[in-house]
């Protein structure tokens, strides 16, 4: 298999998300960092519009979205497990509420005044001005809460993930699973990225010892690698082919009445409106594919997770 390659930045919590999840599994991976903001070519160029971070190439496959990124590396090396059986549906529905509630009501708690003061402290006024017109433009329908309300549900939040942690080691039991990952990643920003705020986590004192044994994991086995040289391990390869590649399932379940070859665009449901147009190779029950061609890249396979993405019918296809 090619190695993998991780497109991240040091600050994003997803990214932390799946550092931590490849330092679990004990694998080496390359380490490409990438812009924080727009303009993100190199990205763009990979996944043909969708610009969020983090992003994991394999070859000329790209694969989008923590959700699906955790999948892969699961296939890629199964133990130890992210999806304990018993706690395959639980798992998953947490980390689904860890990745979008708790993100944002970390997010708007940690980048109050006081934290964004902190995080854009010693750069130039325009760079913190530049981040906020970036973000604004990916909001979308996300409901940005209030610092005042992002407090209340924040402290709330922390205090129900420390009744899990007070039972067992990590949240449903002795050992981490996908769920913990899910909701590290929040914590671990306020704590690591803006702790003049990080004081709300001292009322819960069990959550911050299973921090440290989630930050204990560690990343892995990580060459330092660039976006060019990435790019061109994409044209230097073949995709794989749809059923051979590392993602769990191949069946077409078609929701939508679009035929496999149409031309088609995936765009995120909320939070980052650039949409990636292809042509649709896989629509199963866990994940869409388009086949793209970029003078870059050469063809490239696209991989989205099916839940949280939309999918459309190219505009005159
Ligand atoms: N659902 C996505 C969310 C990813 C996300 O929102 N990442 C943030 C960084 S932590 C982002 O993309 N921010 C804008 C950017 O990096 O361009 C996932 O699980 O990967």
């Amino acid at each position: 298999m090619p190695d993998l390659i991780l497109h991240h930045y040091p600050r994003s919590p997803f990214s932390e998300k799946m550092r931590l999840v490849l330092g679990y599994k004990k694998l080496a991976w390359k380490s490409v960092v990438v812009p924080a903001i727009m303009p993100k070519p190199d990205v763009q160029a990979l996944t043909g519009g969708y610009r969020k971070t983090p992003v994991l190439q394999v070859g000329a496959d790209i694969y989008c979205d923590t959700t699906l990124i955790c999948d892969v590396l699961e296939h890629v090396q199964p133990e130890p497990t992210l999806y304990p059986p018993h706690l395959k549906g639980v798992s998953r529905v947490f980390a689904q509420w860890a990745d979008t509630t708790l993100f944002w009501a970390s997010m708007a708690y940690s980048l109050q005044p006081k934290g964004r003061a902190h995080v854009f402290g010693k750069a130039p006024p325009e760079v913190a001005e530049a981040f906020g017109e970036d973000r604004k433009a990916m909001t979308g329908n996300i409901v940005r809460l209030r610092p005042g309300d992002a407090t209340s549900a924040y402290r709330s939040y922390l205090r129900r993930i420390a009744h899990m942690v007070e039972e067992h080691d990590f949240l449903f039991g002795i050992d981490p699973c996908v769920a913990d990952f899910a909701a590290y990643h929040p914590l671990w920003y306020t704590r690591v990225q803006v702790p003049v705020l990080a004081d709300i986590l001292g009322a819960t004192p069990a959550v911050g010892e299973w921090m440290d044994r989630m930050a204990a994991i560690g990343h892995g086995t990580l060459d330092k690698f660039n976006s060019a040289d990435a790019i061109t391990v994409a044209k230097a390869a073949e995709p794989m082919p749809a059923g051979q590649n590392l993602l769990i399932d191949s069946a077409f379940q078609d929701d939508h009445g679009i035929a496999l070859g149409s031309r088609v665009t995936v765009t995120a449901e909320s939070f980052g409106p650039e949409p990636t147009e292809g042509v649709l190779l896989a629509a199963t029950r866990t994940h869409y594919t388009l086949q793209r061609e970029n003078p870059r890249t050469g063809t490239v396979h696209v991989h989205f997770p099916r839940i949280g993405y939309v999918l459309r019918k190219a505009q005159g296809a």
